[in-house]
């Protein structure tokens, strides 16, 4: 079922851009509803991003985005800069510091 959807979104993909793609994005550290819309804001405000879904009780999120503008790399970069990890990459910790308490993670309240 899975393979079908995705055939059919490359397919929906590619016969209307080859330029746009879709990447999906791992967010364990987001806590709550103020996690979720800041990492939200921070992508969607960068130049190229087509759309942004954050799934906060998935710990997930998947963006689409011009890959001629902009890379995954720099999706992931403003996630951390903002404080929070994404796929393999640790927020930068200055940013973590200043988040509220509710927005860190269990082990450090
Ligand atoms: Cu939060």
């Amino acid at each position: 079922m899975k393979s079908i959807i995705s055939m059919l979104a490359v397919g929906f993909l590619i016969s209307c851009s080859g330029d746009i793609k879709t990447a999906e994005l791992k967010l364990e550290s987001m806590q709550c509803m103020m996690c979720a819309s800041v990492v939200e804001e921070a992508v969607a405000a960068l130049d190229g991003v087509k759309k942004v879904e954050v799934d906060l009780k998935g710990n997930s999120g998947k963006v689409t985005y011009k890959a001629s503008i902009l890379d995954l790399a720099a999706i992931e970069n403003v996630i951390t800069s903002v404080g929070y990890s994404v796929n393999d990459k640790k927020a930068d910790s200055e940013a973590y510091a200043k988040l509220e308490i509710c927005c860190k993670m269990p082990e450090d309240h």
